[in-house]
């Protein structure tokens, strides 16, 4: 619905002047006005975090299967660090977020952050 309150410009709908239109901006899509970069999401390793908590963030906020979960949280273990996914920045702002304070409330020194893709 593109036309908004224009249709009614000048009959004087309830004393507005043309300056009270409103542009009703429901058809502009997400995808037109998304920024253009990507972010990785990385889990750092760590010496105290266990295995199978981390299985069940990269489960849980990845919405990875198990086997998949158990391959990245092994890289991690192995390798230092790994890419849990990519994501536009405020998706994966949240997901960023979201890790850190579950593992800080169950007591785990998990470190979760964004890189530019
Ligand atoms: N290194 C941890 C252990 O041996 C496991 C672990 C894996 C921790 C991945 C963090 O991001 C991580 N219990």
């Amino acid at each position: 619905m593109l036309q908004g309150l224009g249709g009614f410009i000048g009959e004087g709908w309830q004393g507005m002047s043309n300056q009270d239109v409103v542009y009703d901006t429901d058809s502009v899509t997400k995808s037109s006005t998304q920024e253009p970069f990507l972010y990785k999401v990385v889990l750092l390793n760590d010496d105290f975090t266990p295995m199978d908590f981390v299985v069940e963030i990269i489960m849980k906020y990845f919405r990875k299967s198990v086997e998949e979960a158990t391959r990245i949280m092994l890289n991690v273990h192995e390798k230092g660090r790994g890419i849990c996914g990519v994501y536009p920045r405020e998706i994966a702002e949240t997901k960023v977020l979201e890790v850190n304070s579950h593992s800080r409330r169950e007591g785990h020194p998990l470190k979760c952050l964004m890189e530019r893709d």
